[in-house]
Parts: structure tokens; sequence; C-alpha cells
């Protein structure tokens, strides 16, 4: 009774090995930061249209909702279903060493996209992203260039927290400020990275610092938090009123650019699954991948406005916005 019972067991794994690879599919597990914004949205419509059964892949995406425990537990759920690929798109820089050896001990590839993690290099297998200092940089150098030498009371709402987009936008921004000691940064607060968040914060900051010239969110959605706190105080933003900058440039922020509202918008591309597909496909073919792909990206201000650092908003450019 035992051997057959043995001889079912068996037979049964070998059955379910063979369906798994019978189809031919690569299975890709992903787990996102969530659905907290715009952009976050064309990121994960771009993995779906991009890692479809047509092109070879089988593409399980978990929406973690920027719970980190919950993204560690999906990883190793990927690991013990033995996933072809894992690929992390990390809440948080921190706390990732142990998942990290782990999915590197099942042998199983694993890919770094969209944010980092301070986490050796040697732990995962490849990384793709933005440069999210550059992007903090970027914002800097055009407000330097905008404001030409005059001082400026700034307000920071920030991406969530921990985040390596929330932290490298700050460092980049941070730079530039480090220069210029007629700028004052009154307050830099946490608004998560969404609409909601952006607005609270805002509220928050009309209240405590009823004089500030500039206001820099670290994503659209804040932007247009911090927009309709600004609406409903009878604050005007805009050329020769507070000044916005944003980040993630997406086709509703590059709307708000062109018509003036937000005056720098810095580009993070979203688009960034055709990029991890081409580096799955050269692993599978057996060559060597760059340690870090970059995602370029660029900046854009408003129309009326000189620029030598990032590019003036027109029809053209909203036309062939994508996401
Ligand atoms: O800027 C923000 C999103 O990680 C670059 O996360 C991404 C950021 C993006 O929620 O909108």
């Amino acid at each position: 009774m035992k051997k057959l019972l043995a001889l079912v067991i068996a037979l049964v794994m070998v059955l379910a090995a063979t369906s798994a690879f019978a189809d031919g599919l690569l299975k890709i597990g992903y787990v996102q930061v969530g659905h907290e914004s715009d952009w976050r949205m064309a990121n994960t419509q771009n993995y779906y249209d991009v890692f479809t059964e047509d092109a070879g892949f089988e593409l399980e995406l978990i929406d973690c909702d920027n719970d980190h425990a919950l993204q560690l537990a999906k990883v190793r759920e990927f690991v013990q279903k033995d996933f072809d690929y894992i690929v992390i798109d990390p809440i948080q820089t921190a706390g990732w060493d142990d998942v990290l050896k782990e999915v590197q001990d099942a042998g199983i590839p694993c890919i770094i996209a969209d944010r980092s993690v301070d986490a050796s290099p040697d732990l995962y297998t490849t990384a793709v992203g933005t440069d999210m200092t550059a992007e903090g940089v970027t914002a800097g150098k055009w407000l330097e260039e905008y404001l030409a030498g005059k001082a400026a009371k700034i307000l920071v709402i920030e991406g969530s927290t921990g985040s390596s987009a929330a932290i490298g936008r700050a460092e980049g921004f941070n730079q530039v400020a480090a220069e210029h000691p007629e700028w004052e940064i009154l307050a830099s607060q946490d608004g998560d990275f969404t609409q909601n968040g952006g607005q609270a914060v805002m509220e928050d900051f009309i209240k405590r610092f009823p004089e500030f010239d500039v206001v820099v969110c670290h994503n659209d959605n804040e932007a247009y938090g911090a927009m309709d706190a600004m609406d409903a105080a009878g604050i005007k933003y805009g050329v020769g009123e507070k000044i916005i900058i944003s980040f993630d440039a997406t086709k509703e922020g590059l709307t708000r650019t062109l018509n003036g509202q937000i005056l720098c918008n810095v580009e993070c591309n979203p688009i960034q699954a055709v990029i991890v597909m081409n580096v799955i496909n050269k692993l599978q073919a057996g060559e060597e991948v760059e340690k870090f792909t970059l995602v370029p990206d660029e900046g854009f201000c408003a129309p009326g406005i000189e620029s030598s650092i990032v590019t003036v908003m027109t029809d053209e450019v909203l036309a062939a916005r994508k996401y």
C-alpha cells in the first residue's frame, strides 16, 4: 500500500513538473510597489503589455500596496514555486539582504527594477532603473537658473520615506540647494507619492508657513494634491506666482506644465519592461549583462521660460507622450 502511495505521489510530481514546463513559457514573478500613482499604473500596464504569452512569458505581477513585509513574503513564494526569474521593484531600500540571499541560493536570477536596494550588488543579478539623484539635481539646476540669484523659501513634499526615489530626489536637490545660501528649505514632509498625501501635507504647510515661494513635489500626483490645497486657500501658482516643481512628467503632469501650472517637471520614465525583457532574453541566451542598465530621462519646463537645463514644453512633446 505504502509503495503504491509513493508511486502515485511520484507520478503526480512528474506530471506537475511536466505541466509547468509543457507550455514552454518563462515564469516571471514581479513584486510591484503598489498602485499609489499614475506613474505606477503606467509601469504596471507596461509589464502586462510586454510580458505576454505571445512573447513567451507567464507573468505574475503582485501589487504589494506599499507593504514591505508582503513584498518579502511574495518573493519567498516565487522562490518556493521555482519561478524562472524574479523582478523586484523595492518599496524601500533597506531590509533586502536575507531574501536576496535566498533567491540567489535557489539559483533564480533576480532583477531589481525601477527603485534600488541598499544591499551588495553581489546579491542580485542585475538592476534596471533611472538615476533618481540626477533627477533631483536637474530640478535644482532648473530652479537655480530660474531664480537667477533671488532668495527663495522652499517647501518639499517628499515621496515615500525610505524609497530610493525619495532619497535620490532629495539628495540631488539638496546638493544644488547647498550651493545657495539664499535658498531656505522651510520643511520637508512625506506625502507618500499620492494625491491625497500631497494635499494633506500642503494643507498643513499652508497653515505653518504662510510665506513660501517654491513647492517641490516628488511626483506628479503629490503636485495635483498640492494644487488642490492651494486652490482651496486661494494661492496662485505659475510664472510670477508660487513655483511648483514636480517629478515623473506623466501625460497629465506635462499637460499642467504646458499650461504653466507646474513650472518644471523632471521625467522619470515608467516604460521599463522592454529593457527588463531584453535583459532576461540575454540571460536566457547565456550572455553577460551589465550590472546596471540606466533608463534615460529628461526634464521639461513651462512655455515662456528659457532654459539651458530642460526642454521647453510644446504641444508636440505632449502629443508624443505615451504615459
Ligand atoms: O516617481 C512615483 C511612484 O519609483 C520612480 O514611484 C518611482 C516613483 C514615482 O509612485 O510616482
